[in-house]
């Protein structure tokens, strides 16, 4: 496993605090805690002060935290876990304490509020805003589950079947997943057969595979923390059409077309629209209705988004998704997507599944 500097990123986040004129910084997301201290136990809390480091967690994780190799204090706590916060945030004499105001439920909030005195300081570009410049050691663990997935994927398409079921090819993906070493799914697997691939996250169900049916994955895993994201839309035995040829190049020339938009700099409103350009111009605009692509790090959706109304600049160490779509209700759809990182000369895309129209 890589080794992550979380000392260096608990570093980071102070000198953010002191540009916010901050104190100290508490967090009870999942994400953001592993992010600065490697803990990931589904219940946590942060706080970081200007001295301090405290990880705040139950019983359940007292073992797993003492093993913790980052610098943070482990604190196993009884009772209400956010009093105990607001208790250590009043006990540290913070003044100004900052939280990601989209990562904490309001009666949380209230709970530190009733405890805690000071000023609470919502400052959502925090340690989120750390994790989309992705260190080299992250973008290997993404890269590593992009692999994962993509290898699992590549072992179920060898055992397709006519009649085999949405809900078994999923099932059997995942349980490949963890066979190969992955932690889980990134996200609930998306496997459509036939006209059901026009729905952009639909569900998979019982129906059984057909000669002449698309086959649309969206799927990724877990591994050492990191996410991945990958879909292909195939097709079973024969191409149901030429309608759907046509899409498909469409939708394979929009992806082409914004992947190589992609390097530092870039405005991601840009990246859309490369992506949007083709398929409007082909007629398909309206069967495109979601944005071209999300980051990806410990969660599979992260920022900066990738879409029409975005407006974030890309830089070296950012990892996103590129995939564009076009469903046609009734009839189908197509998706492509691939991982791609920004890097100092431009990017690398990290899914190596063939884009080529794939007859199983
Ligand atoms: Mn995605």
């Amino acid at each position: 496993m890589d080794a992550f500097d979380y000392d260096r990123r608990i570093e980071l986040l102070r000198q953010q605090l002191a540009e916010h004129e901050c104190d100290a910084f508490f967090s009870v997301s999942p994400p953001d805690n592993a992010y600065l201290t490697g803990f990931f136990g589904s219940t946590s809390g942060v706080l970081i002060t200007r001295g301090e480091a405290l990880l705040l967690c139950d019983f359940r994780y007292a073992e797993q935290a003492s093993l913790l190799t980052s610098g943070v204090t482990p604190v196993i706590c009884k009772g209400s876990f956010d009093h105990r916060l607001g208790e250590h945030l009043l006990h540290a004499g913070v003044k100004r304490a900052a939280f990601d105001p989209g990562c904490i439920t309001v009666s949380r909030y209230d709970t530190i509020k009733s405890v805690f005195p000071g000023s609470l300081n919502p400052a959502p570009e925090l340690c989120r805003k750390l994790r989309e410049i992705k260190e080299p050691a992250e973008v290997n663990c993404i890269r590593a589950a992009s692999r994962l997935a993509e290898e699992s994927l590549e072992c179920v398409l060898g055992t397709v079947k006519c009649g085999m079921r949405e809900n078994e090819f999923a099932a059997a993906l995942e349980f490949e997943f963890r066979k190969r070493g992955a932690q889980g799914p990134s996200f609930d697997t998306i496997v459509l057969f036939g006209a059901r691939s026009s729905l952009p996250h639909g569900k998979p169900e019982s129906n059984p595979l057909e000669i002449g049916d698309i086959v649309l994955v969206d799927c990724g895993c877990v591994l050492e923390g990191y996410c991945s994201d990958l879909t292909r839309t195939f097709v079973f035995g024969r191409i149901p059409g030429t309608w759907f040829s046509d899409i498909y190049a469409y939708v394979y020339r929009a992806q082409s077309n914004a992947l190589n938009s992609v390097c530092s700099g870039a405005n991601t409103r840009d990246v859309d629209k490369a992506a949007r350009v083709v398929i409007e111009s082909a007629g398909y605009g309206a069967q495109f209705g979601h944005g071209t692509g999300h980051a990806v790090g410990l969660e599979v959706h992260e920022n900066p988004r990738v879409n029409a109304e975005s407006d974030s600049r890309l830089a070296s160490g950012m990892v996103i998704t590129v995939e564009p779509g076009i469903y046609i209700p009734g009839q189908g759809g197509v998706r492509i997507e691939d991982l791609v990182s920004v890097t100092d000369d431009g990017s690398e895309v990290l899914t190596l599944t063939s884009k080529e129209l794939r007859i199983l």
